[in-house]
Order: structure tokens, then sequence, then C-alpha cells
């Protein structure tokens, strides 16, 4: 069996390939990184332990040189062509079919809806398709984006270990998403990184805007000075032990 996996997350890389020595499967695995991704470029070049790919420009011909596909954290867009006629996994950060798209967690945090991971089949839409696995996350009081995102990578890591032998062998049960749900976008992601300084707010939303927008090193939200600067926004929460 020869399995094609994509990933544009170092983390979940080393992690999975890991995993792999701990509990060796007989599938072989072809390891790639989406082309533009500058990091793994420098990092595996054009011959490493990964290659780079970009599926547009692929094939039929590549496509069925493989029993299976898995996403893990691919920034591209799989190919309808692909999906459509190949069976394709993805790992997702975050608890479908809520706050499917970009950055679950972040968006989670704001509207409470729940946070998690998913192993799901792959169709034409984004973040979309029938259900393996998935198991929700409890989001900590003083808990930011970085923080919770941490306990997702290792929730998938722990999720595809457990399941690994029947995600390879089709031993499972996929199951309808409950809803569309919702989605978001990269846009909807910008738009909240500027502050509005006029908006009224409780407290609490300033709390809950301000901790899903923190993860360092990452400079996310902002709001403009008397000079019109940008004057970068993080937060820090402890709780009393
Ligand atoms: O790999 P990933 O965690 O996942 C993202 C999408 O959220 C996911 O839905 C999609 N399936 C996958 C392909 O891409 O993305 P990342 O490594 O770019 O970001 C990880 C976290 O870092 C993110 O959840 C929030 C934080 N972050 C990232 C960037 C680039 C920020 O807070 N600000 C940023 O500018």
């Amino acid at each position: 069996m020869k399995v094609c996996v994509i990933t544009d997350n170092i983390y979940i890389f080393e992690n999975f390939t890991d995993l792999l020595k701990r509990k060796p499967q007989e599938a072989q695995f072809d390891f790639y990184y989406t082309s533009w991704n500058k990091a793994f470029a420098e990092k595996f070049g054009e011959d490493g332990a990964m290659k780079p790919i970009r599926l547009k420009e692929q094939g039929e011909e590549f496509f069925s040189s493989y029993d299976m596909f898995i996403s893990l954290h691919c920034k591209q867009l799989f190919p309808e062509q692909l999906v459509e006629n190949h069976l394709c996994i993805n790992v997702h950060p975050g608890y479908n079919p809520y706050n499917r798209g970009w950055f679950p967690q972040v968006f989670g945090i704001l509207n409470k809806l729940p946070i998690g991971v998913t192993i799901h089949k792959m169709d034409a839409e984004l973040d979309h398709g029938d259900i393996l696995y998935q198991q929700t996350l409890d989001l900590r009081s003083d808990d930011t984006s970085k923080d919770i995102y941490q306990r997702i990578l290792a929730l998938e890591i722990e999720l595809i270990e457990e399941h690994i032998e029947d995600i390879l062998s089709g031993n499972y049960k996929a199951l309808p998403m409950e809803s569309e749900g919702n989605i978001n976008y990269k846009s909807d992601f910008d738009k909240l990184c500027e502050l509005d300084l006029e908006k009224n707010a409780t407290y609490g939303e300033v709390i809950d805007t301000l901790r899903a927008l923190t993860f360092a090193p990452y400079e996310n939200a902002y709001f403009y000075d008397n000079d019109g600067k940008k004057v970068y926004v993080g937060i820090t929460l402890r709780k009393e032990d």
C-alpha cells in the first residue's frame, strides 16, 4: 500500500514520523510539502525526507500511483479530481463542522463553538466531509490561542496514533457531518486583528479578543496610534495556583 502524506506543519511531520517509528506500518509513506512553503523548502530542498508538490500540476497518473492521500495541515486545496476519485483523509485542527477553515481555535475562543480535532474524509469543500474520528478540548479560562493550539497539536498526534491501523485498513465508520456548521477565512482573521478603539465591548469580550489573537511570536492584534503607526497588542493571563 502506498500513502501520500502532504504536510506544511513541521511539528506534525516530525511527530508523525516518530509515531511510525514507534508503531511501524507495512504501508509505504511518501512525504510532500507545498511547493511555495519557504520554510520547508529551506529545510528539505528537493531531495530531503520530503519533496515539494503543487497538487494542481499533478494529474491522474500521479494520483492513481497512491492508495490514499493524507493531509496533515496541507496549505493547498486538494483538486476536485483528486478528492472525488481517490481516498483523501484530512487531519484538521478544529471540531467540524464548527469553525471550519482558518485557525479554528481563534474563532472558537470568540464564538464559544466547540474546539478540538477532526479526522475526516475530504470532499471538494473546505474542511468538509464524513467524519472518522473527532474529539473536543476544553477551553481554560487562562488559555490564549497558543495555549490551546499546543493541546490541539498533541491531540491530533494522539488520535492518529490511536487509529492509524484502522485509517490505513479502512476499518472505520465515516459519519456525515451533523450540519454544515460555519467557516472562516484568512480575511476574517485579518479583520479581527485591527482593533477598533471606538468600539464598545465588555471586559469579557475584550479579554477574549486579545487571548484569541495572542500567539507569540506572531503579532496579530493592533491599533493605529495618532501617528498612524500600528501598535501591537497581546495579553498575559495567569491563573492563581
Ligand atoms: O498548520 P496550521 O495550524 O493550520 C492552518 C489552518 O488553521 C487549518 O484549518 C488548515 N487545515 C491548515 C492547512 O492550515 O497553520 P499555521 O501553522 O499557519 O498556524 C498555526 C497557528 O498559529 C494558528 O492556529 C494561529 C497562529 N498564527 C499563525 C499565523 C500565520 C497566528 O496567530 N498568526 C499568524 O499570522
